[in-house]
């Protein structure tokens, strides 16, 4: 890594002017951190990011890392954006809240919903927002059961979704989501919401994939859908959700032949699609958004994290006609709706963030230069020991370990090969996430083709970390779990 220490700067608030010791201690004794083993966390001591520039962060010892996750999947349009801050800046010193619950709007609320209507596909002409994706998902949850209410079909109220999906973590959207973990601390999922099985070519090799070519494959897949809605009665079924490329569940990249099907399905039995774009939104995979890379036409959209690019929190359903049309001409009033619905400063980063986006091409420039290269880049990893598939999608990618590639041995679990190759990367000033045994990558729309070279380059080194450490401990063994990992 490369050390790289600011000088003490006297201009930053009193917050930002301690050590990392300092930082460290504040934390353990007060933060609980999301999706976090606090004891572990404290006995290892928390990495400090101050600040971020491009597509790369520095913590509080002035370490350079290269940000391959985005953040969280959010900053698309890079670190340090003026026009960004200029917005946020410019709104809160005219106006820095005001709510759209009393016959009241903001110029930036109402600028944005027009925005957002002409970018979505066509059949969307109206948007409610909210601060994030979670709250996205939950409203999704009640416009879905408002809608059939209205017209009708009260009985329609189960929502399909699937296993290894990632929605959100209030109550519902957790529930939509199919983590195993999550559903086990809470008693989820909330009544009807359940789960079919993933469109996961690698994960059912052995079994439904077996013999198949992946088109085929994706057919298979989406009939789990019809089997679901025949063991349900497609009259009590309101709809379905899926992310367009699964994220969180490891950049689960579906048959081309999937979506289309689904879609067929969905319209066969009168179900919704909720296409959930809250990281295939806004260019991720080379289009504005994931429904147009996988050619479905949902009925809502989900968005949140890259309409800002994580600048500061908003999120939002895309409403089609189809359930806006008798929200507003039979539904009288919603009863649904947050503080920070339309929050001008949210609206005024977003509108700036679109534009920057628009102006420098990125979503062109992932899907005819930057994408296509980057798989290029990653598909040279096909021949490396540990590496059993590697899928890509725009700027999103999956590199699968595994013990022996040649037969798509998995390595054993107690091994977590995953956690191992993590921590070489974050040496070599990387951040790549494991999802298990799968190494994942999402940079920011930004990044270029030299800096997809620079990204190729630190994953090589951390697989060839991880190879020599798998080696030394036993873990390439066959059936071996070797020894825990130093
Ligand atoms: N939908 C999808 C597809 C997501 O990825 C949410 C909804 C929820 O958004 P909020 O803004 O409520 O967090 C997400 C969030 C991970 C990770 O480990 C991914 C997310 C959140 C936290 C961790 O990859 N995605």
């Amino acid at each position: 890594m490369t050390a790289n220490t600011p000088a003490f700067r006297t201009d930053l608030p009193p917050f930002a002017r301690r050590s990392t010791g300092e930082w460290q201690a504040a934390d353990a004794s007060h933060f609980l951190h999301p999706f976090t083993d606090h004891q572990a966390l404290a006995a290892q001591g928390v990495r400090v990011i101050t600040r971020g520039e491009g597509v790369y962060v520095w913590d509080s010892e002035g370490h350079r890392i290269f940000d391959a996750m985005s953040g969280l999947w959010c900053v698309n349009v890079g670190y340090g954006q003026d026009a960004l801050v200029e917005a946020a800046t410019q709104q809160m010193r005219t106006l820095p809240y005001y709510n759209a619950f009393f016959q009241t709007t903001t110029p930036a609320a109402a600028a944005l919903a027009e925005r957002l209507a002409a970018l979505a596909p066509a059949q969307f002409g109206h948007v409610f927002f909210g601060s994030s994706g979670s709250e996205a998902n939950d409203t999704v949850v009640r416009l879905v059961r408002r809608y059939w209410d209205l017209v009708g079909q009260p009985q329609r109220q189960v929502i399909v979704s699937r296993l290894n999906a990632y929605h959100g973590s209030t109550l519902a959207a957790a529930s939509l989501g199919g983590m195993a973990a999550m559903h086990r601390q809470g008693g989820l999922p909330l009544p009807g919401i359940v789960h079919i099985d993933q469109p996961h070519y690698w994960a059912h090799r052995d079994g439904a994939a077996k013999g198949l070519g992946r088109d085929a494959f994706g057919v298979v897949a989406a009939r789990w859908l019809e089997e679901k809605i025949a063991e349900i009665g497609s009259d009590r079924v309101a709809a379905f959700i899926g992310e367009p490329v699964q994220g969180a569940g490891g950049v689960i990249v579906p048959p081309a032949t999937y979506w289309p099907e689904i879609q067929r399905i969905c319209e066969r039995h009168g179900i919704l699609l909720v296409s959930d774009e809250v990281v295939c939104g806004f260019g991720r995979t080379g289009r504005w958004w994931g429904c147009e890379t996988f050619g479905t036409a949902p009925d809502l959209m989900t968005f949140a994290k890259g309409v800002t690019s994580g600048y500061v929190p908003l999120g939002g359903v895309m409403v089609g006609e189809r359930i806006a049309r008798v929200l507003i001409e039979r539904g009288g009033e919603f009863e649904h709706g947050y503080t920070y619905s339309g929050h001008p400063v949210a609206c005024a980063v977003a509108l700036a963030n679109l534009d920057l986006i628009e102006q420098q091409g990125l979503v062109q420039q992932v899907r005819a230069d930057t994408g296509p290269y980057l798989a290029g880049r990653l598909a040279e990893l096909r021949d490396h020991p540990l590496v059993g598939e590697v899928q890509s999608c725009g700027l999103m990618a999956a590199i699968q370990l595994c013990r022996d590639p040649s037969r798509g041995e998995a390595f054993a679990p107690e091994t977590a090969v995953g956690l191992a190759c993590r921590r070489h990367c974050f040496d070599l000033g990387l951040v790549m996430r494991a999802v298990g045994d799968r190494m994942i990558v999402a940079p920011p729309l930004i990044t270029t083709r030299a800096q997809v070279d620079e990204l190729y380059g630190l994953i090589r080194q951390a697989l060839d970390r991880t190879h020599a450490q798998a080696r030394a401990v036993g873990w390439m063994e066959p059936g071996g779990a070797g020894s825990p990992a130093a």
